[in-house]
């Protein structure tokens, strides 16, 4: 082992060291509670600081989806699994929203204007089991992500190809990405293109890499 590695390994320990005395502190005062009490009371979760522009962050690559090539698999343990081509995806209801995004990387962006299909439009068009307890988000980049299904259906979560009126740009995750206002932008998966449903839950590519399986910002979950 060299003495960069021995440097960086010990400078994880102490950021480690001080994230987990920093959650010790606020269970003490109680303020991790709020995360689950009143959730959105502060709307700057702890952590984060506020931006007017978009920041790209992905792992380097960033497919092109023409809408003509563009396929949306939903399958798993649901009773109708479908494969949406781009017209089947625009033929169901549309709707508007706004919400803030939080990056883990520490800037949110507050009032962000969305299109897209509801999840509750999606879980009416496949019929989930009841078996159902997770979901595993796959996109065009091979990347990966998971979510519990209560946190997908949450009135909050959509399926957006719109953002501020114009179609949401490549790098974003144009055509189609996932919306997941309420946690961590890593779980909110662009170039999606299949979405699991199942009975186990199956961590994605940071989830997997020290990334927190949870994600609450205002609870700050960033790593594991
Ligand atoms: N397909 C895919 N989705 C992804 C990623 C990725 O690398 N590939 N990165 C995630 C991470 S870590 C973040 S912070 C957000 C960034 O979204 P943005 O580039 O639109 O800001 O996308 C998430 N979704
Ligand atoms: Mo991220």
């Amino acid at each position: 082992m060299t003495e960069t590695d021995k440097d960086s390994i010990s400078l994880l320990g102490q950021i480690k060291d001080k994230l987990i005395g920093r959650k010790q502190d606020w269970s003490r005062d109680g303020r991790a509670l709020t995360g689950t009490t009143a959730p959105h009371a502060q709307r700057l979760p702890p952590g984060q600081r506020l931006v007017s522009d978009w920041p790209v962050l992905d792992l380097g690559i960033q497919p092109e989806i023409p809408h003509a090539a563009f396929r949306l698999t939903i399958d798993g343990e649901v009773t109708n699994p479908v494969t949406l081509d781009w017209n089947a995806l625009m033929d169901l209801p549309q709707h508007d929203s706004v919400s803030d995004m939080h990056c883990v990387t520490t800037w949110s962006r507050y009032d962000n204007h969305w299109s897209g299909i509801a999840v509750a439009t999606i879980l009416d068009l496949v019929q989930p089991h009841n078996t159902a307890t997770h979901v595993l988000f796959e996109s065009h980049d091979d990347y990966t992500t998971n979510l519990t299904l209560e946190q997908f259906a949450a009135e909050d979560c959509y399926l957006v190809h719109t953002w501020e009126g114009k179609p949401i740009s490549r790098q974003h995750g144009g055509p189609l990405r996932v919306l997941v206002p309420r946690y961590y932008l890593w779980k909110s998966a662009k170039w999606v293109r299949r979405i699991t449903f199942a009975g186990a839950d199956h961590p994605g590519f940071w989830e997997t890499r020290g990334y927190n399986n949870n994600a609450d910002p205002w609870l700050e979950e960033r790593y594991s």
